[in-house]
């Protein structure tokens, strides 16, 4: 089928309000790529400097040198950025509308209150010892103490690495051990569709981890949310809630430079453990709050809600960054999408009048399911935009999200980016293009996308092959913390002189673009990254295991499911405890994000003779179409492959 064919205009009403037309896009678009210091240096202003920059950008992508910096003598302050500035004119506007996990559960925070609760926050964190530069790492329920805490560190110059709460002691360990952090951030509990997660008893089970590897926590700071009972270490803990009686509501704001870092957030790649992906002040803040209002056409009176939470990309830069910046309204969200059940999205819209809405393609996918009822059941007159994130939006569930959701009132932007990429890169700004169910469509300013072939050739035209962009962007990481040289590997070595995004695209005969997938060994799980040697490495660490092989499967909610093969030590029989054993174990060791869908015990796996793995045969057995294998006949033991196929679990 020619998806490309069939195209939706933006709808009328839209377009005579929308903040930019496609004229308007093409000329600013060009203006980009012509001269990226002119442009990016007018964008610049959109800030508050408390030195302005002289100079915009000097980069260089060759991985030999490689550096990357924007705005490099200009000194700012992202919280005053997202706070401070805004006081005199919108001190008394909504700057965050928390909605707990109860519907009866939620409060709003003007940005006088946020600017009092971001200094008292700060105050805490410098009596308990924290200062500019220091590594301080979230470990936080969607409560707004979360944004709070981000913003506090963006205030005195700390560096937060926020860990979504989803992940298990282990994994929490390996990220605070891996950035030195000795201060953590934490709640009592979390709260998702009425179960509670024990954030604290995780927090003390990582601390214990890092004390073992040499590198002790000295101060747990923790909320209160739901008040359930915790272990208390009185050196080492402290209730924010007692803390902060003593603290003044007032904290000055540090002076950072522009390339100082802002946060680490770590994310999985094809090999090894998990990056921390660093990004810094000036570039990073420009791009967040620039994407933030083209991609959304923001207005002054939008209400905006980004589903995602902070433990992610998208909720740092669409939750907190952008939006604040902005001076926007931005809703937070405790829960899941359907508690108390699946109208609850919609349900949150209309309390709130949200008019922007940004979820997931998995979210979508599993609301669709329950059918139209549950939309239809509520009014959501209010949307004016609709926003898709995290992997491609199979064509169905655009159209259900356009036509039911929506009432085809809505543009849909689908905005393609990378936790490295700081915002969104490619993306159909609503207003300035037609829509194509399924892609991504065009580039925003100042990112020049480009396929090329496994040796590196340009394509041009209508053409399929591996996404890379050309030139730097202000928001783009600036190297992976305490890594550069695996920065330089990852990202500049396949191609040099450009970025490469692991991701492969189409692009169609009007130019626009359409993410196929990873073409590294990265499975994308509702959404969220997990590298296949993350899991395999989790499940090498259990004593039945001889030797394992994870690929990802087409799954109908998920995008994509997690297929493990395993082959057990001598001597074992594998049966189905073994089986659970083994999901437990991953899920202890990464968190329930990486429980396995299927594990196949097989008593060989395909290699070749040199040793390689084949994993295209077995993500072909894994998706349950095994006609066509290519050529076998390289592999050191053929004949497992007809064993792997009879004993298959996908059919
Ligand atoms: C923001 C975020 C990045 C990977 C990326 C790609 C996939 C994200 C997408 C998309 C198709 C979209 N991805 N958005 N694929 N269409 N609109 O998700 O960051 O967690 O780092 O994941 O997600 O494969 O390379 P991150």
């Amino acid at each position: 089928m020619n998806e490309s064919a069939k195209t939706y205009s933006v709808p009328s009403e839209f377009l005579e309000a929308s903040n930019i037309r496609a004229e308007q896009y093409a000329s600013m678009y060009a203006a980009s790529l012509a001269d990226p210091e002119a442009f990016w240096g007018e964008m610049g202003c959109r800030l508050d400097w408390i030195t302005p920059y002289t100079k915009v950008k000097n980069v260089s992508w060759d991985k030999n040198d490689l550096s990357v910096k924007w705005y490099e003598d200009g000194v700012l302050n992202v919280s005053v950025n997202c706070i401070d500035r805004h006081l005199d004119a919108r001190g008394d506007k909504t700057a965050i509308i928390w909605e707990g996990d109860e519907p009866s559960d939620s409060h709003s925070y003007s940005y006088r209150e946020l600017h009092r609760e971001v200094c008292r926050f700060a105050n805490v964190l410098k009596a308990i010892g924290v200062k500019k530069g220091d590594r301080v790492t979230l470990y936080m329920p969607m409560i707004a103490e979360a944004a709070f805490a981000m913003l506090a560190c963006a205030r005195i110059g700390a560096v937060h690495s926020i860990v979504f709460g989803g992940f298990s002691p282990e994994a929490l360990a390996g990220r605070i051990v891996d950035c030195d952090s000795t201060v953590v951030i934490t709640a009592d509990e979390g709260l998702r569709g009425a179960k509670t997660i024990p954030l604290k008893a995780n927090c003390d089970a990582a601390c214990d981890i890092a004390a073992n590897a040499g590198k002790p926590v000295a101060k747990v700071l923790c909320i209160k949310r739901t008040g359930g009972d915790v272990a208390w270490d009185t050196g080492r803990d402290v209730w924010y809630h007692e803390a902060v009686t003593s603290v003044s509501d007032d904290c000055p704001a540090e002076p950072m430079n522009a390339e100082d870092p802002l946060f680490i957030l770590y994310t999985s790649g094809s090999t090894g453990k998990p990056k921390g992906v660093l990004h810094t002040t000036g570039g990073y803040l420009v791009w967040a709050s620039m994407t933030h209002e083209y991609v959304f056409d923001l207005k002054e009176e939008d209400v905006y809600w980004c589903s995602a939470d902070v433990g992610w990309v998208t909720g740092h830069t669409y939750i907190v960054y952008g939006p604040l910046a902005n001076g926007a309204t931005t809703v937070m969200f405790e829960g899941i999408p359907t508690y108390p059940d699946a109208s609850r999205f919609w349900r949150v819209c209309d309390k709130h009048k949200v008019s922007l809405f940004y979820t997931a393609p998995t979210a979508i996918r599993a609301l669709m399911r329950e059918g139209d009822g549950p939309v239809n059941a509520t009014d959501r007159s209010t949307l004016r935009v609709l926003g898709t994130v995290g992997e491609p939006i199979n064509p169905e569930a655009w159209e259900w999200y356009f036509n039911v959701v929506g009432g085809g009132r809505c543009p849909i932007v689908d905005t393609w980016w990378q936790t490295e990429t700081g915002g969104a890169m490619i993306v159909p700004l609503p207003g300035t293009t037609p829509m194509k169910p399924g892609s991504a469509t065009l580039p925003f300013f100042g990112v020049e996308p480009a396929l090329v072939d496994a040796e590196g050739n340009e394509l041009s035209g209508a053409t399929e092959g591996n996404l890379i962009i050309k030139q730097s962007w202000p928001g783009q990481m600036r190297t992976v913390y305490g890594d550069h040289k695996r920065f330089a590997d990852t990202y500049f070595s396949a191609y040099p002189g450009y970025y490469f995004t692991g991701d492969g695209c189409r692009r169609d005969e009007d130019g626009f673009y359409w993410i196929t997938g990873r073409v590294d060994d990265v499975i994308n799980v509702s959404g969220h990254r997990m590298g296949t040697a993350e899991v395999e490495s989790a499940l090498g660490s259990h004593a039945a295991v001889a030797e394992s092989a994870v690929v990802g499967f087409p799954h109908d909610i998920k995008g994509q499911g997690i297929y493990a093969y395993v082959t057990c030590v001598a001597g074992l029989e594998p049966d189905e405890a073994l089986r659970k054993t083994l999901i437990q174990h991953v899920r202890k060791e990464i968190g329930p994000i990486a429980t396995p869908d299927n594990i196949q015990f097989a008593s060989g796996l395909p290699k070749t003779r040199s040793g390689k793995i084949m994993r295209r045969i077995l993500r072909k057995i894994a998706e349950n179409n095994f006609d066509n294998l290519g050529d076998t006949s390289t592999l050191a033991d053929p004949t497992v492959v007809g064993d792997l196929i009879e004993n298959r679990l996908n059919r």
